[in-house]
C-alpha cells in the first residue's frame, strides 16, 4: 500500500500490498544525545539501534517538548503541547489525582477505529486515578504490561537492580507504595522483580505481534523502556556486559528487545509493512553522574531548556521503503501522531494540533513542514510563556535557568544554583555552526541579527496568542489512598502494599 497522502514519496522495492502498515514507537527514557553506539559514545553498547541507524533515517535535529517525563509523553501520545493537555507543571506521582485527561486523542486512539491491534509495555507515566482511571487501557491500549510511571518512585534500596543480587543504587522515592508491575489493569507484581522485567516485556512484545498477524491485523506497539532512568537495572543475559558500567548494562538491555522487536517482525513476514520509530522523552539526569546519560556536545541535560534537555536522537526505520540517510530536518516528536495517522488513512483528531507529518522528510529525504520548535521549562505558565524557540537554524533564549537534574557537571548554567534569568535582548545561537550553545550573536557585532530576533519575537507572539492552557492535572494534588496497592483493604499504608508474586 501507499501510504495515503503520501503520492510524491520515493518508494525503493515496497511490495505494494493492501495491508495497513504497522507501526512500533521505541521511546527511551533519560536518554542524552550522546548516549548510542551510533552517536560515538565510547562505550555504549547498542547493535541493535546502531543497526536502525545505519538502516534507517537518522534525525540530527528532533526534539522532545519538555525535559521531564509525564509533559513529554502527553505531547508524544496525542501530538499536542503539553500545556494544552495540563500535563504540567512537573511530572505526575503514584498518588496523583490528575491525569491526561480522556478526551485526548492518543495515537492509539487513531488507529483503533481501523482495526488496529494496539498494546504497549513499560512506563506510561500519564496517571493512574482512583481506580485506574488513566491507565493506558483507558486511552486505546488492548493490552498493557508494565509500570504505571517512573521506577524510581517507590521505595528501592532492598530492591535487586541486577544479578545475582545487587541493590538498587540511591533510595528511590520513600513514604509510597513499592512499584507495581501492571498486566492490563491488574496488579501483578508489588514490587516489581526488575531482574525479570525485561525478559516479560520482551515475551509481551513477541506474542503481541505474533497475535495480531496470525490474524492479519495491522498493529501498534508502543514501548516507552524504562531502562536509562535512574536507578539502571538489568537481568543475566546483559549484567556486565557492557564497559560503561550499570547505565551501559541497562541500555544494553534495552537494546537486545529491539533486537527482538525486529526478529519477530522479520520472522512473522512483517518488517517491510512497519515503521519502526525511535526517539527519547527527555535528557539525561546528568545529576546521576556517570550513572546518568550523556548529551554529548549539546549543553546541560534533564530539566533545562539548552540543547540537552530537549533535543533527543531519533530514527525512522521502514525496511525497504525508507531510504537510509541523515537528515537535519527539524521535527519533534509532536510530528509523530500526524505521520502515522497519514501512513495510516486515518483522520485526525479534531482538535487543535502542535505537530505536522513528516511525509516529505521520510520519504523524500525533503526538508519537511516544520519550521520551529517551542522550549517550554518544566514548569510551564502564561505569565513566562515559552523559554526559547528556534527558527531554522537559530535559537534564541528568552529565560534561562539550571536544574538539579543537571548538576554536577563542570558548566554552572546547567546547575540548580543558576537562578531564572531573563535575556533582553534574547541569547541568540546558530545551532548549525555552534550546536553547544558557546557563543551567543550579539547584535551590535552582526546586525543582521535584528530581523532574525523580530521574526522569532513575531512567531513566539502568534504562538502564545493561540495557546490555551488546559487545566493543570498535576496541580490537581496527590492522594495517598490513589497510589496503586496489590492488597487495597491492608494496613499500614503504604508498607503492607506487598504481594509475593512471580512472573
Ligand atoms: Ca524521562
Amino acid at each position: 500500500m501507499i501510504p495515503h497522502g503520501a503520492d510524491h514519496m520515493t518508494v525503493q522495492s515496497y511490495d505494494i500490498s493492501a495491508s495497513l502498515p504497522n507501526f512500533v514507537l521505541l521511546f527511551a527514557d533519560d536518554l542524552g544525545y550522546g548516549d548510542l553506539g551510533f552517536s560515538a559514545h565510547p562505550t555504549s553498547l547498542t547493535p541493535n539501534l546502531d543497526r536502525l541507524a545505519a538502516h534507517g533515517l537518522r534525525f540530527t535535529d528532533f526534539y522532545s517538548t519538555s525535559p521531564v517525563c509525564s509533559p513529554s509523553r502527553a505531547s508524544l501520545l496525542t501530538g499536542r503541547y503539553q500545556t494544552r493537555s495540563g500535563i504540567y507543571p512537573g511530572v505526575l506521582y503514584p498518588g496523583s489525582i490528575g491525569g491526561l485527561p480522556l478526551n485526548e486523542t492518543t495515537i492509539a486512539e487513531v488507529l483503533k477505529p481501523l482495526g488496529y491491534a494496539t498494546a504497549m509495555m513499560g512506563k506510561w507515566h500519564l496517571g493512574y486515578g482512583a481506580n485506574g482511571t488513566y491507565l493506558p487501557t483507558r486511552q486505546g491500549f488492548d493490552h498493557y504490561l508494565g509500570i504505571p510511571y517512573s521506577h524510581d518512585m517507590g521505595p528501592c534500596h532492598n530492591l535487586t537492580c541486577f544479578p545475582p543480587d545487587v541493590k538498587c543504587y540511591g533510595f528511590c522515592d520513600v513514604g509510597t507504595v513499592t512499584v507495581p508491575l501492571m498486566d492490563g489493569e491488574t496488579i501483578t507484581q508489588q514490587p516489581v522483580d526488575f531482574i525479570h522485567l525485561e525478559d516479560a516485556y520482551s515475551n509481551f512484545a513477541t506474542e503481541f505481534i505474533r497475535s495480531a498477524t496470525q490474524k492479519r491485523q495491522p498493529f501498534f506497539l508502543y514501548y516507552p523502556s524504562h531502562h536509562t532512568h535512574y536507578p539502571q537495572f538489568a537481568g543475566w543475559k546483559s549484567v556486565g556486559r557492557s564497559l560503561r558500567g550499570p547505565f551501559g548494562d541497562a541500555l544494553l538491555e534495552f537494546d537486545s528487545t529491539v533486537g527482538n522487536i525486529l526478529k519477530t517482525l522479520k520472522e512473522t513476514g512483517v518488517l517491510n509493512n512497519t515503521l519502526v520509530f525511535f526517539t527519547a522523552d527527555n535528557g539525561p539526569e546528568l545529576m546521576r553522574m556517570s550513572r546518568g546519560g550523556n548529551s554529548g556536545l549539546l549543553k546541560c541535560g534533564k530539566g533545562t531548556t539548552y540543547e540537552g534537555g530537549m533535543r533527543e536522537p531519533a530514527i525512522a526505520y521502514w525496511s525497504g521503503v525508507i531510504k537510509p540517510g541523515v537528515t537535519h530536518s527539524l521535527s519533534s516528536t509532536l510530528d509523530i501522531l500526524p505521520t502515522i495517522a497519514k501512513l495510516a488513512g486515518a483522520p485526525l483528531p479534531k482538535v487543535q494540533l502542535d505537530g505536522v507529518d513528516m511525509i516529505d522528510i521520510l520519504f523524500n529525504h525533503g526538508t519537511g513542514q516544520r519550521k520551529a520548535m517551542f522550549y517550554y521549562p518544566v514548569d510551564p505558565s502564561e505569565k513566562y510563556g515559552v523559554f526559547a524557540v528556534r527558527l531554522g537554524k537559530y535559537k534564541a533564549h528568552y529565560y534561562t535557568r539550571g536544574a538539579a537534574h543537571s548538576d554536577t557537571t563542570p558548566d554552572q548554567d546547567c546547575h540548580f544554583i543558576s537562578p531564572l534569568r531573563y535575556h533582553d535582548p534574547p541569547l541568540l545561537f546558530d545551532l548549525e555552526s555552534d550546536p553547544s550553545e558557546n557563543y551567543s550573536l550579539n547584535v551590535k557585532d552582526h546586525p543582521d541579527m535584528i530581523s532574525v530576533l523580530q521574526n522569532i519575537k513575531d512567531l513566539k507572539d502568534s504562538f502564545e496568542a493561540s495557546m490555551q492552557f488546559g487545566e493543570s492535572e498535576i496541580g490537581k494534588g496527590t492522594d495517598p489512598d490513589l497510589a496503586p496497592c496489590c492488597n487495597p483493604q491492608c494496613s499500614p499504608k503504604p508498607e503492607c502494599c506487598r504481594c509475593e508474586t512471580s512472573l
